[in-house]
């Protein structure tokens, strides 16, 4: 015969069941990842950071920097960062000290990334699959991307992306980097080689969209090499695209 339930029982089993719930819940929740260092991998990088939101699929999580010290701070990749299949914005103005987008003018950038030079990029420093529309990326400077290495790339059928108050090309006091640290690649590319209808959409470069401070949201693009194997600006190969 069974022994009834004691009512202590079923509260114990109760609150088993809210944690486990409240576990699902959390789970399914965005996230905001930190970057802490400037290491090109390991715990606190931009690179576990990315890893860490593609787990969480289609959930829109952050990506903020928190790195010690006044900057600007060099984040030197040794290979490509993974490329990002779940909606994230990646802000260098949220929460590292001094970092602020003000105006175009007075714009204050402390993260840049040295990318490296290499070739091996996924196409990409900052890659961007169809899984990842909705995506934004601001506040961040980059130099020396390599031959065939985008600094941006956007894969077939991506939307809602915004990409504002970058440096393109430029250190993050907005000066040149040292020779040979220029872009080889293209900055800002539709994957062209993905395309086989024109599914990309409301691609928005220079506005976060949300009406304020548009003005001052602009990127600035230069430095690129021109070469066969890209050094192009912007190029996106079709849809409806704000620039
Ligand atoms: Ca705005």
């Amino acid at each position: 015969m069974k022994k009834p339930i004691t009512s202590l029982k079923l509260f114990i089993r109760t609150a088993y069941l809210t944690i486990f719930a409240g576990a699902l819940i959390y789970s399914a929740n965005a996230a905001t990842f930190t970057v802490t260092n400037t290491s090109n991998a390991g715990a606190g990088s931009l690179r576990q950071a990315i890893i860490s939101a593609n787990a969480t699929l289609a959930v829109t999580d952050s990506i903020h920097f928190n790195i010690p010290g006044a900057g600007p701070h060099t984040i030197t990749l040794l290979s490509a960062l993974p490329q990002i299949t779940s909606p994230v914005h990646i802000s260098g103005y949220v929460a590292q000290t001094g970092a602020s987008p003000g105006t175009i003018f007075g714009r204050s950038i402390r993260i840049q990334i040295n990318a490296g030079n290499f070739t091996d990029g996924n196409n990409g420093i900052f890659h961007y699959q169809a899984g990842a529309s909705g995506s934004s990326l601001s506040g961040i400077a980059i130099y020396n991307t390599g031959s065939l290495v985008a600094a941006v790339a956007l894969d077939q059928s991506i939307s809602d992306i915004h990409i504002w108050g970058n440096y393109f090309g430029l250190l993050a006091n907005g000066t040149l980097p040292a020779a040979g640290g220029e872009m080889k690649g293209d900055i800002i590319v539709l994957e062209h080689d993905d395309v086989t209808t024109t599914t990309i959409s409301n691609i928005s470069i220079g506005t976060n969209g949300d009406g304020v401070n548009d003005a001052n949201e602009g990127n600035v693009i230069g430095n690129s090499t021109t070469n066969l194997n890209g050094g192009e600006g912007i190029n996106l190969w079709g849809g409806l695209s704000t620039v």
